[in-house]
């Protein structure tokens, strides 16, 4: 996992009333390839945060998938969709403007709906989520740093680095296991479509003074920060990680 220092969100300093910063959640993004394991990286973080106490109050952390911002297609996309061919992996699948004013929401404390997401059908379904106040959101996604400001409205940034063998090998098993598909189309859709918009849009964010981190470190941070212990500017340090492959 690599993480980034952010810059400091200026938002966070200037705009927000004391009352609602007091509410306003850390908020971690988790970028990576497609089966990079970014769900697991985002599950053990939230387990391992779900011990913290602070003022005999319990934390809470929750996790948002980018998943959840994929915009409506239309007819000719939904065609091309059914066909492999539309690409899920561009940014212009999501509807930007929809996951920014949700996160600014979240930022000034606000509860909020995100909509659920559907594979099968590649839309949204009819449920929705609330997230209610919490302290801790990750965010999680191939594409979840690829914006400016979103990545503006970070607390921290991390990218799960995972080798592109690795990540197709899952791919294909989940592709087929459980999104219906069949070897052809995943490996087609893969080299056309997922492994490109990879290189073009996902990967260069890595490319930020990165380090590399073991998720109990980013937990010991983030419950520092929590505890009021360290400020969210303050260095971190490398350890062994069990996720990266330069260890
Ligand atoms: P992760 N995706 C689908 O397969 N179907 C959809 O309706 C929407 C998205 C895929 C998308 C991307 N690509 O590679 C992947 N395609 O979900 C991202 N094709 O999800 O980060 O969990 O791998
Ligand atoms: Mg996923």
């Amino acid at each position: 996992v690599r993480f980034f220092s952010p810059p400091p969100s200026p938002l966070k300093n200037s705009v927000l009333e004391p009352e609602t910063f007091a509410r306003s959640p850390f908020i971690i993004g988790v970028a990576g390839g497609t089966s990079s394991g970014k769900t697991s990286v985002c599950r053990d973080i939230v387990n391992q945060l779900g011990e913290i106490v602070v003022n005999t109050q319990m934390r809470r952390a929750v996790m948002v998938s980018q998943d959840s911002f994929y915009r409506e297609l239309n007819t000719g996309e939904r065609a091309l969709a059914e066909r492999g061919q539309f690409n899920f992996d561009h940014p212009d699948a999501f509807d930007t403007e929809l996951m920014k004013q949700t996160f600014m929401e979240i930022v000034e404390g606000k509860v909020v709906k995100i909509p659920v997401y559907d594979f099968k059908t590649s839309s949204s379904s009819s449920e929705v989520r609330t997230i209610e106040s919490t302290d801790v959101i990750l965010f999680e996604g191939i594409l979840v740093l690829y914006d400016r400001e979103m990545r503006d409205l970070m607390h921290m940034k991390l990218f799960v680095d995972t080798d592109s063998d690795t990540r197709l090998a899952r791919r294909v098993v989940r592709d087929i296991r459980e999104r219906g598909r069949n070897l052809d189309q995943v490996l087609d859709q893969y080299t056309n479509l997922v492994k490109p918009a990879f290189e073009e849009f996902t990967l260069p964010v890595c490319f930020w003074r990165p380090h590399c981190l073991a998720i109990n470190v980013i937990v010991q941070h983030i419950r520092d920060i929590l505890m009021g212990n360290i400020s969210y500017r303050d260095p971190i340090r490398e350890s062994h990680c069990k996720y990266c492959r330069l260890h």
